[in-house]
């Protein structure tokens, strides 16, 4: 009984020795369970290898979700479940969110990397003395096309788009914005047009363009245009260079009507359980060496001055994605049209998806 008694005394300490060295073992790592943090971005929207560079480097462990819109984003937040510690919402959702008190003031003091971000893109309206957010990256929405296959044809107009020829040839980026914007624009009307009267009239031109369109999709379309299965996309600018990169024959314009000007900022949600770890994320990412890595990977432009100088002079100087400010003035930010009218854009453009069908 006594050598019983031994024996699981014994194993009793050598099993606690062990659990005790692993878990000490996973503290010197930083990977203890409550030092996660938990990010939710775009698809293809970050170097994966600067994630990893964070993880080694601090011992937080990142879980790392991504979507493919505002809406599906802002969805997901408003239902809880999961508790994100950073997000990356464009303009018109960060103005919503602080709206709707759904984020957290930044504490800019854990921040000094900002100081690399370009004045144009700081304290705009949507977030006056970037109280909530980080600018990450900016960019437009055109028309990319591959004049391979579409040898006689010009890209300068919204309107080119309904041209009889290009019978299922053209790829639409699966946003409600995006594609009523482009509705309204391709009138003359504001991408931020809230009457109803201009909404029905572009989407009546919309439907137009149902015989056109081959598919509606998200991060899809770059390989449908890589692979030369489609000849047209309408797609934000990062994405065009990026198909780009693949295939040189491609071009990317933007309408001579106008078109969106966005910026994807990071934020702090309200639900976040890591707000430090988060800090020191943003921090990490506005660093201008680690922001040109970030950018030369994701081929989105970066609002980071500093970062400019680490980049390809090839990529910087570019016109077609680091458009100057006075193209840029000429271009169109969403507005947060409000909960009313932001859901008469999303039912709209869900009729005209169907109505494709
Ligand atoms: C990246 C998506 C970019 C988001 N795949 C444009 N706001």
């Amino acid at each position: 009984m006594k050598k019983l008694i031994r024996f699981f005394l014994v194993s009793a300490l050598v099993s606690g020795i062990i659990l005790y060295a692993i878990s000490s073992l996973n503290q010197s790592e930083g990977y203890s369970s409550g030092n996660t943090l938990t990010i939710f971005n775009w698809g293809d929207y970050i170097d994966m290898d600067l994630v990893k560079q964070f993880e080694k480097e601090t011992g937080i462990k990142i879980v790392y979700e991504t979507f493919d819109s505002n809406e599906a984003m802002m969805t997901k937040i408003e239902q809880g479940g999961t508790s994100y510690d950073i997000a990356v919402p464009s303009e018109y959702m960060i103005d919503k969110m602080r709206q709707e008190d759904l984020l957290i003031p930044l504490n800019h003091n854990k921040l000094p990397n900002l100081k690399y971000i370009d004045d144009r893109f700081m304290d705009l309206p949507f977030d006056p003395n970037n109280k909530y957010s980080v600018p990450y990256f900016w960019g437009t929405v055109g028309i990319t096309y591959n004049p391979t296959l579409l040898p006689n044809k010009e890209f300068k107009s919204w309107h080119d788009l309904w041209d009889p020829d290009l019978k299922n040839e053209i790829i639409l980026i699966d946003g409600a914005r995006e594609i009523i914007g482009m509705g309204l624009n391709s009138l003359g009307y504001s991408l931020n047009d809230t009457d109803p009267k201009h909404l029905a009239e572009a989407y009546n031109k919309l439907k137009k363009l149902t015989p056109n369109i081959k598919a509606i999709v998200g991060d899809e379309n770059k390989l449908l245009m890589q692979n030369n299965e489609a000849a047209v996309a309408v797609l934000w600018s990062g994405d065009a260079l990026d198909i780009m990169w693949e295939n040189e024959d491609i071009d990317y314009v933007i309408p001579e009507e106008g078109s969106n000007l966005w910026f994807d900022n990071i934020v702090i949600p309200k639900t976040a359980k890591n707000v430090e770890a988060a800090h020191q994320f943003i921090n990490f990412l506005l660093d201008p060496k680690i922001a040109a890595q970030n950018t030369e990977y994701v081929a989105y432009s970066t609002p980071n001055k500093e970062a400019l100088k680490y980049m390809d002079p090839e990529m910087v100087q570019d016109e077609r994605f680091y458009p100057s400010p006075e193209l840029t003035d000429k271009l169109e930010v969403y507005e947060n049209l409000g909960k009313k009218n932001l859901s008469i854009y999303n039912d709209l453009f869900l009729e005209f998806k169907m109505y494709r069908k």
